[in-house]
């Protein structure tokens, strides 16, 4: 069969960009660590106020004899609750899971500088957990678009290291 040389360059061309979009998503989670937001269920987002999520903010708890933190989040239009209005506090080196969702629209959440990124969604949890390696401040931002005041939905982390971390400032 003949196959005119326009039509085999194209073919071709197809072909290259299928792998090289394969190659760039490979070397995304190989080369740069990255993860797919775990599915942590589902939830009513007209009845957050029952749920960890009614107070949102920074918990401790003891998993196999180690301290962790757990960071509950609503981002709302167009702040996170905690982050906004407060700083989201938590120490270095110690386990941090976030949950967070949205009561109203899609929002994003991005840790400025990391890798920690993903999409707020009404009526799903996301879930990630990191450790923060040294005590500084991070920015987050609302990387989804969420309405005529996204541009400015931006919060903070404040890393601390763990003999300045101020225990009141978390939940029960
Ligand atoms: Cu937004």
């Amino acid at each position: 069969m003949h196959i005119h040389k326009f039509e085999q360059f194209w073919i071709k061309l197809s072909y290259g960009l299928i792998a090289f979009f394969i190659a760039t998503v490979i070397y995304g989670f190989v080369a740069m660590d990255l993860k797919v937001i775990g599915d942590s269920g589902t939830i009513d987002p007209q009845n957050l106020q029952d749920t960890p999520f009614g107070n949102p903010g920074v918990r401790e708890i003891i998993k196999n004899g180690e301290t962790e933190y757990e960071v509950y989040v609503q981002t709302i239009q167009f702040s996170f609750v905690p982050g906004t209005a407060q700083p989201i506090e938590v120490p270095a080196n110690h386990r941090v899971t976030f949950y967070i969702t949205s009561p109203d629209v899609l929002h994003g959440f991005d840790v400025v500088g990391t890798n920690l990124n993903t999409m707020t969604i009404p009526g799903q949890i996301s879930k990630f957990t990191t450790i923060f390696p040294e005590a500084r401040e991070y920015g987050i931002v609302c990387n989804e678009y969420c309405g005529p005041a996204h541009h400015v939905m931006e919060g903070k982390i404040n890393v601390v290291p763990e003999s300045e971390f101020d225990k009141s400032t978390l939940v029960e």
